[in-house]
């Protein structure tokens, strides 16, 4: 039995790929962070049943604790996911994200480079297109060639990381890999990030129709007054989804693919960098479209108000990856559109806001 190490298993990728190496037949060491509140809301309904799966407390800001649990387990592989992973935020705490996104990832693999040779667990670095920042090819893509240009402290932070995982595979010989994904969304995506932040306001808009007997379809709110905060029905208010830029456009897969390709790269016979993108992109406002025709509605304009502090002082306009590399070496393929990706996380998000329990899913 194969023993597989993840920092970061509490997030979003963490909790698919703690689920996708169970069904592998691996030993999971699920490591998370000390918080003051659970934090283990995506792993509740594995931890219940899994033997093979443990959870350990760590952080990759604390070298020691590295050193330990590396040692106590000696896996044949460590999944690094652990970050600071809002971009807007890295604008407010970039010191904070510089220490968890850089220097964590940077913590590990000096860890594993004083490891005895036959200890060595391969590596796999969670490196994000953010790091192409405003740059693409002559095709209108990113691919593994394409110059960085990094627009945020995240995406600094995050080249910073893929470049020493990169200088430590050819100094050292470790073997590391960098997975450039590109946007993954999910049913588990936190609720922060653009499209769990519309598909849980609708999720919540749904349940506040149907408290009221109203058909969410059906035109029964005053909405001429599209400068306002509210919808109106004829007896309550309900707060508009106050959204930033809508212009960016982004390729946007499912998370369980995603975790399927980090899992492909430390199969593969040598060690690597994988560009993983749907090749496909799209703009706020078509994800806004798609999400809200899941309800019948045609008109999300009427929903929504722009918020000007929601811009950031740097934005990354436009992301297309070519996964090329990784369909030909990997042979991995992503297998949910992005209809499919959006229908679910509404679908999901409705479910939760009539207050269902579901799977992995988080309380807030
Ligand atoms: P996520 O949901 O934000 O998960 C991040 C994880 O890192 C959480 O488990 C978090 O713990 C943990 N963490 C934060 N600080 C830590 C620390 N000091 N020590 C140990 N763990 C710490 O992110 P995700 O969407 O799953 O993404 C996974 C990784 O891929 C991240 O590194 C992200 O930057 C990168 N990435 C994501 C995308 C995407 O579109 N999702 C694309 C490219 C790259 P808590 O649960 O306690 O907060
Ligand atoms: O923003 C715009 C925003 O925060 C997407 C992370 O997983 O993917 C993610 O980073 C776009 C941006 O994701 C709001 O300006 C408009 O253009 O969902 P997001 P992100 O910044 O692309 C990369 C690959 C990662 O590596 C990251 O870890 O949507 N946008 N209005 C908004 N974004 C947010 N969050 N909130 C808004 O209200």
């Amino acid at each position: 039995m194969k023993t597989a190490l993840i920092y970061g298993a509490t997030g979003q990728d963490g909790s698919y790929l703690c689920e996708f190496l169970l069904e592998k037949d691996y030993k999971v060491i699920a490591v998370s962070r000390r918080t003051s509140f659970d934090n283990t809301t995506r792993l509740n309904h594995l931890l219940l049943y899994n033997q093979s799966l443990i959870l350990e407390r760590g952080d990759v800001t604390d070298s020691g604790s590295i050193y330990r649990l590396l040692n106590k387990y000696k896996p044949q592989e460590v999944y690094n996911l652990a970050a600071q992973s809002q971009v807007w935020t890295s604008f407010e705490q970039p010191q904070l994200t510089w220490d968890v996104t850089a220097n964590g990832c940077m913590n590990i693999l000096e860890v594993i480079r004083n490891m005895p040779e036959a200890d060595r667990p391969k590596f796999y670095q969670a490196s994000s297109s953010e790091m192409f920042g405003d740059s693409y090819n002559a095709f209108n893509r990113q691919d593994e060639e394409t110059r960085f240009n990094p627009q945020s402290p995240y995406a600094i932070a995050k080249l910073s990381a893929h470049h020493s995982v990169a200088l430590y595979r050819q100094s050292y010989g470790l073997f590391a890999c960098g997975g450039i994904l590109f946007n993954h969304e999910s049913e588990r995506r936190g609720e922060h990030f653009v499209s769990r932040k519309i598909t849980r306001w609708i999720g919540d808009f749904v349940w506040w129709c149907e408290k009221q007997g109203l058909d969410p379809s059906r035109a029964h709110f005053d909405l001429d007054f599209e400068d306002e905060d509210y919808i109106h029905s004829n007896r309550e208010e309900f707060p508009k989804l106050k959204l930033g830029n809508l212009k960016a456009k982004r390729d946007w897969g499912h998370a369980e693919d995603y975790v399927r390709a980090m899992w492909l790269m430390l199969q593969h016979e040598e060690p690597d960098d994988f560009v993983i993108a749907t090749g496909a992109t799209h703009e706020i406002t078509d994800f806004l479209e798609e999400a809200f025709s899941c309800i019948g509605l045609d008109q999300y304009q009427k929903f929504i108000r722009i918020d000007s502090d929601l811009f950031r002082p740097s934005e990354v306009p436009y992301l297309r990856g070519s996964a090329n590399k990784a369909k030909t070496q990997l042979g991995w393929m992503p297998s949910i559109s992005f209809e499919e990706l959006v229908s679910r996380m509404v679908e999901h998000d409705i479910i939760r806001s009539r207050g269902g329990c579901l799977q992995g899913s988080s309380p807030s």
